[in-house]
């Protein structure tokens, strides 16, 4: 069904009933309860009928933000030091309204939602988080995007007076990112504001973050202050920094190991010291919504 996404799980609402109802149940809603609509239901092919949202705490507190420090407890740390209020967003190449755009004009012609979404690191530790966002499509249909535009580019903010990660050669800063057109209007791709009801804590990307849930975490581009539309592929920190390691496309592929680890098993953090790895799914989950993005396409190749 087309946008069955746009409904999707509030995180409110999912426990406990995740626990044991799948996705297009509790989509279908009470109406599909009094039908008796239960019994009869497969899983969803995404598995998202076991989604329990990560706490606050977890969400929070392990976190990769290389702007301020390689270790996972750093950004909670150190993040406090960056000013995200006033934030403005250039956005320029391929559009018919380019501008330096205020984050208060930028949230004013949205719609703000929830979604419940897997995160998936290459690194191959996992969550689930309850982000508040909008769909980065309406914010590109509002400034108008040209004809010969192929692809989107995003880049972080550059003050090293904010970002003690800066000041040393970890990257080759500012961070930049970039999707296909295609993959930038999915309806799944979000620019997140928020997480369970809350502001975007500054370890988590605030004041504006980019959530591409089928694709591995460092393609959620952080503290975004630059979106440009082009016609040739961007450049992106990690696939530079490492392109026989991180593909530009980096798709949650289980058939594609990273060159040094598996890539087959994820484990979820906060799942208990004891707690098994958990399958990765195709596409973090999320095939059925974004598999006809890459038909046709050898993914071992295009990883
Ligand atoms: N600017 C910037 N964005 C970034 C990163 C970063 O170091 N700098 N790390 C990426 C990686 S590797 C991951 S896994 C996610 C982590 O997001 P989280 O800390 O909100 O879970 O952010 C991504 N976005
Ligand atoms: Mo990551």
């Amino acid at each position: 069904m087309a946008g069955r996404w746009r409904n999707s799980l509030c995180w409110s609402d999912v426990t406990p009933r995740a626990a044991y109802l799948n996705r297009r149940q509790i989509m279908a809603g009470a109406g599909a309860l009094a039908l008796g609509g239960i019994a009869g239901q497969g899983r969803a092919a995404t598995g998202a009928d076991d989604l329990t949202p990560n706490s606050w705490d977890e969400i929070t507190s392990y976190n990769n933000y290389y702007e301020f420090g390689t270790g996972k407890e750093d950004p909670r740390r150190n993040a406090g030091q960056m000013v995200t209020d006033p934030w403005t967003v250039e956005i320029n190449g391929l559009v018919d309204k380019p501008g330096s755009y205020d984050l208060a004009d930028i949230l004013s012609g949205v719609t703000i939602e929830e979604r419940l979404y897997r995160f998936r690191c290459v690194e191959a530790w996992s969550m689930v988080i309850p982000w508040q966002g909008f769909e980065l499509a309406d914010l590109l249909t509002r400034v108008g995007v040209q004809p010969g535009a192929k692809y989107v580019a995003f880049q972080t903010l550059h003050r090293p007076a904010e970002m003690p990660g800066q000041r040393s050669p970890i990257l080759d800063w500012p961070y930049v990112e970039g999707l296909r057109l295609d993959e930038a209007m999915h309806p799944l791709t979000i620019m997140a504001t928020g997480l369970y009801d809350k502001p975007l804590p500054n370890q988590n990307g605030a004041p504006l973050r980019l959530v591409v849930p089928w694709k591995y975490g460092f393609k959620s581009i952080k503290s975004v202050v630059r979106i440009t539309l082009t016609d040739t592929q961007p450049p992106a920190t990690w696939n530079q920094t490492n392109p026989r390691e991180y593909g530009f496309y980096s798709n949650v592929n289980p058939q594609v190991d990273h060159p040094r680890w598996s890539q087959a098993t994820e484990r979820r953090i906060g799942g208990g010291l004891f707690a098994g790895r958990e399958p990765t799914l195709m596409f973090n989950g999320y095939a059925e919504e974004v598999s006809q993005l890459y038909a046709g396409m050898d993914l071992a190749k295009f990883f």
